[in-house]
Parts: C-alpha cells; structure tokens; sequence
C-alpha cells in the first residue's frame, strides 16, 4: 500500500490528479493539503472537496493551507483555470467549507508523517509554501518521508509565467527555495518542459472525456476552459513543443503511485534564483557541482506515456 499526502492548488490538472491517486489500485490518500495558487484558497478547498464529492471520497480529509506566499505577492492563474480555478461551472451541490479538519495544513502533515514514518510519499502540485511552512515547524519533517514529487520549476529556463519562471514555483520562489534546500528525502520533479514534451493528443483527450460516466461528465465541464485556452494562439508561446493536452500535475502524481512510470530521468542539484531581474523563481540545475550539495533530485526526463494515458482512462471509469 502506498500512502500519500496530496499538496494542491485544486485547478483543473490538479483534479486530475487527485483522480487518478483514488483510481490507482493500492494507493490511500491520508490526507489532502490545500495551498493558495490557481485560484485564491477557498477556492482551492472547494474544489478540492467537489472533486472528492464527484469520486465519492469526501471520507478523505482536506486542509486549509497557506493563503498566501512567504514573501512574493499573491498571484492566481485564473485566464487558464478559470476565476473560480474550476473552468466556472456553477455547481450548486458543492460541498461546503464546514466539511475541512479543523487543523491546519502544515501541521497535519507533520502529524500523518509521525504516525506513518518514513511510509508516506508527499506530492506537491501547487506553489510549494505549505512544505516550506512545515519543514520550519519541524526541521525533521523531510527526513521522516518516503519520498517527495513535485510538479514545478525548469530545466532550460522556459517559463509560463514570467519569461524565465514556472507558475508554481515563480508564485513562492522563497517556498521553492527552502524546499530543494532543505527536503533531503529522495526527491522527484515533473518540470515545465517535460511536462511539454509529454502533452496529451487531443485525439486522446477526445477518448478520455467521452466515457460516460459521472466523473467524466465532470472532468469535460470543468476542463473545457482551459482545453480551449491550450488550444488558443497565446499559449502556444508557453509551451515548448506541439499541440496537446498538458496534463502537468498528473505526471508528478502518476510517477510517486506507479514506480515503472519514469523511463528516463538525471540526479544533479538543483536551486531556485531569488534575485533575478528576469530570472527569479527560475530552477538552477547545477550540473557544475558548485553548490557543493550533498542532495541531488531526480529530474524526470521521460515516462512511459501510454502508462501514464490508462491511468487517465481508468480514473473516470
Ligand atoms: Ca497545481
């Protein structure tokens, strides 16, 4: 059994994850941590609880995380996910704030990690503020994990945010900083660029969407916003190669529950730039060793991507 803590900003691909960690056999999501970055908080919680509602997992419990970053100011995504971080579907039936554990993100982690030591696998999908927040409550945090994923940061200076800056870690380059700085358990990162070179065919997106059942009559509603962005000329300047569905978060999430996912992936140190006029909350990867860091991540360079398309197929089963 896999157990994981899922650490979103609950937009559309992080719902897609969250589906595929319940669709995925031998896998227990022990709790799900909420931060602010597609869309402001409540937002986030919302959906995070509606996703839940539509699996029929609201036994799963959330937690109210950071609202803001440590220091950058706060940024949404909110052309690409919609306002609400959902497409703006209204949903009347969404499950109400009443329904989160009264204690707080980074704090629950900490506890789920004591009581299930050196067990639990961390997926963090969202600007990565909650981990830093907890790595300062308690320095042995990291060391008490499995493992850590991350979905965030580039590996050839391609941004989608700013220039040179991935959303995730460009919203808390501070947050980003402290985390590949001081998590030391073996860490994994699903980066801007590889997510771009294993975008989704939209032939595949097509087949996906169009099983009829329940959840995915709720994955084409909220995904058809940003389905037609990723199609829009604007965001052809984002992407690094091709047409397609880019599916990031999920790549992080598919790659922690399916250890023969990753096909090719690189060890080297990596950093964040915090000073950068054009740069900041860039990922430095450190391939000259002058760091002089002792831990390295995992770059994720390329899974198996028909693997990686029936875990999509079978979370909207
Ligand atoms: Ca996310």
């Amino acid at each position: 059994m896999k157990k994981l803590i899922l650490d979103v900003d609950t937009g559309v691909d992080d719902a897609q994850a969250i589906m595929v960690a319940l669709a995925t056999p031998d896998v227990e999501i022990l709790g799900i941590t909420c931060c602010h970055g597609n869309t402001p908080l409540d937002n986030v919680l919302k959906n995070t609880l509606r996703v839940l509602k539509v699996c029929k997992r609201l036994d799963i419990p959330v937690y109210r995380g950071c609202s803001m970053p440590i220091l950058a100011q706060t940024k949404n995504a909110g052309d690409y996910h919609g306002k609400d971080g959902l497409g703006d579907v209204p949903d009347p039936g969404a499950p109400g704030l009443e329904l989160l554990q009264k204690t707080k993100a980074a704090r629950a982690m900490i506890n789920i990690v004591n009581e299930n030591p050196k067990q639990v696998t961390l997926v963090a999908v969202a600007p990565l503020t909650n981990l830093a927040v907890a790595v300062q409550l308690d320095p042995s945090f990291p060391s008490k994990l499995n493992a850590l994923y991350i979905m965030g940061g580039n590996t050839e200076s391609r941004g989608n945010t700013t220039s040179c800056g991935e959303f995730n870690f460009v919203t808390d380059p501070e947050a980003a900083y402290i985390v590949l700085d001081r998590y030391t358990c073996p860490t994994y990162i699903a980066t801007w660029e590889f997510s771009c070179r294993s975008s989704l065919p939209w032939s595949f997106c097509d087949q996906y969407l169009s099983q009829k059942t329940e959840k995915a009559a709720f994955m084409k509603k909220i995904s058809a916003l940003s389905m037609k962005k990723a199609q829009s000329a604007d965001y052809q300047n984002e992407v690094t190669e091709g047409q397609g569905f880019n599916s990031c978060d999920t790549y992080a999430l598919a790659a922690a529950v399916n250890d023969a996912l990753i096909t090719v992936k690189e060890e080297v140190a990596v950093t964040v730039e915090l000073n950068g006029a054009h740069t900041r909350g860039m990922m430095v990867l450190d391939y000259m060793e002058q760091l002089k860091k002792k831990h390295k991540a995992f770059i994720i360079k390329k899974i198996d991507l028909e693997k990686f398309k029936q875990m999509l197929m079978n979370s909207l089963k």
